[in-house]
């Protein structure tokens, strides 16, 4: 399998908040794609290539162009607005929610952070967009590959994407890379994609993007967003809009959820997936599902990771899996390659 590597992930670091007064460090952190990278290493699942930069009108067939230029100035003026800044992430403090406009781009940096983010919990640093757009590029670029004939790939990269809508950031999330492989596949003559998100949390960005669309089916096995992040969206009665009706299908499961519930979902997301007759698969891989993931309240094992790549692969699609969570740092090189291994045997 072919890995496209972003190179510059360690470029997004967020650096340790404070939270009631204690240092908490930010879990989504250089260290996890170097797990991943090393594991690669140990068990040599074929080449790791270093990504082409894709023009920004690819990533434009995803986000809005506002929300990209903000992305791309965000450090400089936060940086602008006070010099003691550049020794601090930037993090939003205000909201447009209901009732409020969001047509109207503000002028201030503090509304813009607002403006174009879902949550409080997301830095946004120096490195952030050379990070994440590197990232978009590994995603662009393994879509590709796939278009050329390869059956596989994988995107190690990391922020992760699939909490990111077209035009806000969250959830650790800034690119969505899954709807950007997506796209690409269609834009380069695919009929039809699907996007299997597996990542504990709900892809709200993915779904959020395609949501009245049936060129693009999106599925997502995940924790019940009554009792987690991302919280506002997620529900089984989510089922697309207008032409997109029938092409968007959640599969919320209950904390404490084992490996024989999660392969159950899993198999009814399979099921609707062959139905869909896409030319090509977009695999969201998180990790998070893992029994000790600090973040999550899932009860998968590290073998269990091998059966679902086994699986996936039956379904005989091109298929390119990008990186999204999953926390334990110490097991997670295992668990990730242990899905690609188990698609490639
Ligand atoms: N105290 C992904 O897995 N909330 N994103 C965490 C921790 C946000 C997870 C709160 C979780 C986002 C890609
Ligand atoms: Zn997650």
């Amino acid at each position: 399998m072919l890995t496209f590597y972003n190179e510059q992930h360690s470029q997004h670091q967020g650096r340790d908040r404070s939270v009631n007064g204690q240092p908490v460090p930010c879990a989504e952190a250089p260290l996890r794609a170097d797990a991943v990278l090393a594991e690669l290493g140990r068990r040599g699942l074929g080449r790791i290539v270093t990504p082409h930069g894709v023009p920004l009108m690819s990533l434009e067939r995803i986000h809005t162009p506002r929300y990209l230029h903000f992305l791309r100035n965000a450090w400089s003026e936060w940086v602008a607005l006070d010099p003691a800044n550049a020794g601090k992430d930037a993090f939003p403090s205000v909201w447009p929610v209901r009732t409020l406009r969001s047509d109207v781009e503000p002028d201030n940096l503090r509304a813009k952070l607002g403006l174009y983010s879902m949550d409080s919990g997301t830095p946004l640093t120096a490195g952030t967009w050379s990070a994440a757009k590197t990232g978009a590029d590994c995603a662009v670029n393994a879509a590709h590959a796939l278009r050329l004939g390869e059956r596989s790939a994988f995107v190690l990269s990391r922020p992760p994407g699939h909490h990111a809508g077209a035009d806000f950031y969250g959830g650790y999330c800034f690119l969505n890379n899954a709807a950007l492989a997506a796209q690409h596949m269609l834009d380069d003559g695919a009929r039809k994609v699907a996007i299997l998100d597996l990542d504990y949390h709900h892809g709200n960005g993915t779904q959020s993007i395609f949501y009245q669309r049936d060129d693009v089916l999106f599925i997502s096995l995940h924790a019940d967003p009554r009792f987690e992040f991302p919280f506002y969206l997620g529900h089984a009665d989510e089922r697309g809009e207008g032409p997109g009706l029938g092409y968007n299908l959640n599969l919320p499961l209950p904390a404490g959820t084992t490996a024989t519930a999660w392969l159950a979902a899993l198999e009814t997301a399979c099921i609707r997936l062959g139905s869909f007759g896409a030319d090509a698969l977009v695999v969201s891989l998180g990790v998070d599902t893992f029994a000790g993931d600090p973040l999550s309240r899932f009860a998968l094992h590290s073998a269990d990771y091998l059966r679902v790549g086994e699986r996936l692969a039956w379904l005989g699609l091109p298929t390119a899996f990008i990186f999204e969570g999953g926390y334990a740092v110490k097991e997670l090189g295992v668990n990730v390659v242990n899905v690609l291994e188990g698609f490639e045997t």
